[in-house]
């Protein structure tokens, strides 16, 4: 393993002092050092990857210093177009160090969303011409070559890490004061909505923890789309699910995947049908991967979304608040519920015991029968 402060600490002597990125379960420590080690102008989480690599991009213009953009793996997509059409070397020829996490490593065992990515993940870049190493424990000499490649080579590089091989580092969590946590919520949620009302929910814990509340109840799991990838693009399944049929589609979100890909927003007010019902889960981190903050607590979802063309929004903090959210939500008209949730989850929480495939057959016999 590597002993994760020495390797920030090499990092910052070889003059990478600029970190941008999306927080990752397999970087947890690494991301918990730079938060704890960097002000918010040297570290910015960003909204997504792809943003990252153009912070990196506008940092070096500015500075001609190299940017570190960390990322999992899940994140490369998101990053593609400003990788090849901006810090390309047929492009601007912008350097920067990519940290990608390497989940789904072949071999090694990890989640269905993750398979195929972490196949792809080393030909991704070599279809990129964006050279990779992977991190081992000589990472100083590692890093010695990436900062005289970056020199010269005006291009990006990528240094892939594997599953545990940083030792952990504590990340002081930005704790909050709100009464419920989010997998009560969700249970709160559950026993309000109706038999036929069908779910959306969101990449992390609150899609395994809407599982195992279901498993609980001794129900199926036949009417929730537990959108275990593709972070950030809940609620547009579930606008395009709601669009096909006359069911309730409820869209359960969080604040860090909303963020990820705001502009879907700009968009659902202009052809949401009434049975498209959306609940925010706000706790303002990206809880499942470690609580690395989000902005998720400097945004006025009620002036926002109703500026976009919500006809209301409805903040919940509390179990009456969410019960009497849930209610108005069943108006007829397109509305938001924002719950308020404090941090943390069950140590023991498990992942869902029905494959993608499974979950998306049942789900798609269940809308037939309407
Ligand atoms: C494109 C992409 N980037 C990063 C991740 C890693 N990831 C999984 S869940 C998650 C946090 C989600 O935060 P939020 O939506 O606020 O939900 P919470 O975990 O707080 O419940 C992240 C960053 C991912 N799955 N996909």
């Amino acid at each position: 393993m590597i002993e994760t402060k020495d390797f920030f600490e090499y990092l910052k002597s070889k003059n990478f002092d600029f970190f941008t990125g999306v927080p990752d379960s397999l970087l947890k420590d690494f991301c918990a050092c730079i938060k704890e080690n960097c002000d918010t102008t040297h570290n910015i989480i960003a909204a997504n990857e792809g943003n990252a690599v153009a912070l990196a991009a506008g940092h070096y213009l500015s500075s001609g210093k190299y940017g570190v953009v960390y990322m999992q793996n899940s994140g490369i997509g998101n990053a593609v177009n400003p990788l090849l059409s901006l810090a390309d070397e047929d492009v601007y020829q912008i350097p920067m160090l990519l940290i990608v996490g390497w989940r789904g490593e072949p071999g090694v065992k990890d989640e269905p969303q993750h398979l195929k990515q972490g196949k792809v993940t080393l030909d991704l870049f070599k279809a990129m011409d964006i050279e990779t190493i992977i991190l081992d424990e000589n990472y100083k000499e590692q890093l010695d070559y990436i900062y005289n490649y970056l020199q010269n080579n005006s291009k990006p590089i990528a240094l892939i890490v594997r599953k545990n091989t940083f030792t952990p580092y504590e990340l002081k969590l930005d704790e909050n004061n709100y009464e419920l946590k989010r997998e009560k919520a969700l249970s709160i949620i559950l026993n309000e909505l109706d038999k036929d009302d069908f779910i959306v929910s969101t990449t992390g814990k609150t899609s395994r923890e809407i599982f195992e509340l279901r498993e609980q109840r001794k129900e199926n799991h036949h009417r929730d789309f537990l959108t275990v990838g593709s972070m950030g693009h809940t609620s547009s399944i579930a606008l395009g699910m709601s669009i096909g049929t006359d069911k309730n589609v409820y869209c359960i979100d969080g604040d860090g995947s909303f963020i990820m890909h705001m502009g879907s927003f700009a968009i659902i007010p202009t052809v949401a049908k009434k049975n498209f019902k959306y609940i925010l889960i706000n706790n303002g981190a990206h809880e499942s991967v470690g609580g690395q903050p989000t902005v998720g607590f400097n945004i006025d979802f009620t002036k926002l979304l109703t500026s976009l063309g919500f006809n209301k929004v409805f903040v919940a903090k509390n179990k009456e608040e969410i019960i009497e959210g849930v209610k108005s939500l069943k108006e007829n008209s397109l509305q938001a519920l924002v719950i308020y949730t404090k941090l943390g989850s069950r140590k023991d929480l498990g992942r869902p015991t029905v494959s993608p495939v499974e979950n998306k057959k049942a789900l798609m016999d269940e809308m037939k029968r309407g």
